[in-house]
């Protein structure tokens, strides 16, 4: 049978990856983000490979999710798969020099986001008894790294939830996992530092992960056998040991 994902955060990066490749091998997709353009772009393209439908709104605000996602045509209504991917760092300041809208940008987006996202989603999961939640959490929510403060708070908060949705969600045979990916080359660092040169410089020096690195580890973990569940998966660039070692050429 056909199964139908939710994408947050498929304009770019991982989500746009990981609509690739669901696309590719036959699943029907929602695609969710703010930029409209990029979704009208996206699903033009998949529309050759599977049925897509587009949500345009914004994960921090409770009432436009709820809308957007009672919003699905009848054909879309029964989620199988949803990828928990939208977020972003905003800003690399040590504590006392960050900034509060930094700080709510990624509590409301990674953390409250996802909830509201998942909120609007589970019951009908649960209702069916099954469903694949997966969670995009981080190296930085493993580890913490200097400046890295309030975003690494949010995403140690994704993979509490992570874990406490499995548990909650277990009873229903809903699996829940995390993919937790250390550098991966998107607009992540573009976002981070507002658009700044500096972000050209993360990536320089050693082989990134990329978006699509990241995209087929979320497919296996949704193509497991019905008895199968990833919990948790953390991938590293080969060049990045952890958040504070990587093997750089000069
Ligand atoms: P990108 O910046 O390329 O993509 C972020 C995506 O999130 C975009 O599609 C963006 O869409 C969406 N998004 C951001 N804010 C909102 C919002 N308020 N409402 C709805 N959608 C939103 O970064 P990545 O692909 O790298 O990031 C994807 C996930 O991977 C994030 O959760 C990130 O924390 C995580 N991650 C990234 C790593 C990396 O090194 N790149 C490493 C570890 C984890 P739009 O702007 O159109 O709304
Ligand atoms: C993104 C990876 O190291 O920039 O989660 O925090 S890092």
């Amino acid at each position: 049978m056909t199964r139908t994902a939710l994408i947050t955060g498929a304009t770019s990066g991982i989500g746009e990856a990981t609509a690739y490749k669901f696309a590719e091998n036959g699943i029907n997709l929602i695609l969710c983000g703010r930029r409209l353009q990029r979704l009208n772009t996206i699903q033009k393209a998949l529309e050759k490979l599977t049925n897509v439908h587009i949500l345009n709104f914004d994960v921090s605000y409770k009432e436009a999710t709820f809308d957007a996602i009672a919003s699905l045509p009848e054909n879309f209504k029964d989620i199988d798969i949803l990828i928990n991917n939208a977020g972003n760092a905003h800003g690399l300041d040590p504590i006392n020099k960050g900034s509060i809208d930094d700080w709510d940008a990624m509590i409301d987006i990674n953390v409250k986001g996802l909830l509201y996202v998942s909120k609007a989603i589970i019951p009908q999961m649960t209702e069916r008894q099954s469903g694949h939640i997966i969670n995009i959490g981080s190296s930085a929510g493993k580890e913490v790294y200097a400046k890295g403060n309030v975003y690494c708070a949010s995403k140690h908060a994704v993979l509490a939830i992570t874990e406490g949705m499995r548990i909650d969600l277990n009873p229903f045979g809903i699996k829940v996992g995390a993919v937790s990916p250390g550098l991966v080359e998107t607009e992540f660092s573009q976002v981070r530092f507002k658009g700044d040169k500096i972000a050209d410089s993360v990536y320089k020096g050693f082989k990134a992960l990329e978006a699509k690195d990241i995209a087929e580890i979320i497919y296996f973990a949704v193509s497991r056998p019905p008895h199968v569940n990833i919990a948790d998966i953390l991938v590293f660039p080969t060049a990045q040991a952890n958040s504070s070692t990587i093997k750089k050429e000069l």
